[in-house]
């Protein structure tokens, strides 16, 4: 018992990743569905189509021109993943409902442009490709996931060598639209869409048409000047782009869903073991399976125990949670004007490897309930 009787104070409770332990506080948010997936790294995994596809972009820029980083951490300080690249301080991508914290200080990156200001200071290179895992928190459906895959590609010019920045606004228009054309045979509707990100100026996005609406494949634009100013190297002009490796994957390869890639099964690992571009062979799609679920949430002036304000993506993070990669998609239905806030979604169950049993379905929704009950006090309308 003598171990318990130390005047010394109890260490504060930490959280292990990656073999590290970290202080955590309450902006703690992270779930064992997502820290599990920090040890997976799909796109070096040689023949996965993740790994295939980040290759392919790679050999369009080559080394030693461009410099390529594909193990860099996830776990990045607030600093790196918003400071660093102006991201205003009220910035809705800094909220907990949208980022997971492993503390007030520490997040998983929610891009790889968290990497930029490091890169560009170490200066070793005029361009960059960064290929990595990065974290939101999201909506479930077929082009979603709460970890995905981003490559961050990057290029600096002396100002004397290109000119004027609309010179570089060119380039990578230029450069980038022909990138996911490449091994595709039928021809892409592409479309640019003007955007606006705080480390860029001007920034576009760029779409394609797939399965019937504008998928968004890739951020770009032209660096802002604070950045490579920040960085040591005032003189320097660049362009810089950030790409969803799945996006581009799920074209390439004619993969119908982002869920897939995560898939250990090897009717759809086994498609790839050649290491090179080829069309995915569906198996067949299993019965989906449809449940309705409408709460109403206390009033935030009387929410009991100190609840916090719902979010469409606590929902998403409860279904997540409970039900893993059963769930497809999340609809939110438009519901009448009342006094108390009502909720109403459209969850559908699919397993991309079985057909899923309505009793299955049906404890995984009540599983739902019960955490909106328990730790959001929501009422449920039965
Ligand atoms: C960014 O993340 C910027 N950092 C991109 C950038 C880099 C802009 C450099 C300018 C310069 P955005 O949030 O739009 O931008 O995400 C970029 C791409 O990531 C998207 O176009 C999409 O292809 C992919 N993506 C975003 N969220 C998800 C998700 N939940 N699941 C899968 N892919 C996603
Ligand atoms: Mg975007």
């Amino acid at each position: 018992w003598r171990k318990y009787s130390t005047k010394e104070p109890p260490s504060p409770p930490t959280t292990q990743l990656e073999g590290k332990h970290y202080p955590i506080d309450e902006w703690t948010n992270i779930p064992s569905h997502i820290s599990s997936a920090l040890s997976r790294k799909l796109h070096l995994q040689p023949s996965h189509p993740l790994s295939i596809t980040r290759r392919l972009i790679e050999s369009r820029f080559p080394s030693p021109t461009y410099q390529y980083h594909n193990d860099l951490s996830p776990i990045v300080s607030v600093h790196q993943n918003f400071d660093s690249l102006g991201f205003p301080i009220d910035h809705p991508g800094r909220c907990r409902t949208d980022t997971y914290y492993i503390n007030k200080d520490t997040v998983l990156r929610t891009h790889t442009s968290a990497h930029q200001a490091d890169t560009f200071r170490s200066g070793t290179s005029d361009g960059f490709l960064i290929s990595a895992d990065v974290y939101r928190r999201d909506a479930i459906d077929r082009s979603h996931y709460p970890v995905f895959h981003q490559m961050e590609g990057a290029r600096m010019w002396s100002r004397n060598e290109c000119g004027a920045s609309g010179g570089v606004a060119a380039v990578i228009r230029e450069e980038i639209e022909s990138m996911p054309k490449h091994g595709i045979n039928e021809p892409l509707r592409v479309r640019w869409v003007e955007a606006y990100f705080p480390f860029t100026s001007p920034s576009w996005e760029l779409e394609v048409y797939w399965q019937g609406d504008w998928l968004e494949l890739l951020g770009c634009g032209v660096v802002k000047q604070s950045l490579p100013k920040n960085a040591g190297i005032p003189d320097k002009i660049g362009w810089a782009f950030g790409v969803g490796l799945e996006r581009v994957a799920m074209l390439l390869f004619g993969v119908p869903d982002i869920r897939l890639f995560w898939s250990l099964d090897e009717r759809f690992l086994g498609q790839f073991k050649g290491g090179e571009v080829s069309r995915f062979v569906p198996f067949s799609k299993f019965p989906p399976c449809y449940k309705d679920i409408a709460f109403w949430l206390p009033n935030s002036s009387s929410a009991a125990g100190g609840q916090v304000p719902f979010h469409e993506n606590d929902m998403m993070e409860i279904v997540r949670n409970v039900a893993g990669d059963l769930a497809e998609d999340i609809d939110e239905f438009t519901h009448p004007k009342t006094g108390r806030k009502s909720l109403c979604f459209r969850i559908n169950y699919r397993s991309l490897e079985r057909t899923l049993r309505n009793d299955e379905a049906n404890s995984l929704q009540q599983a739902v309930k019960r955490v909106l009950v328990e730790e959001f006090g929501a009422e449920v309308r039965e």
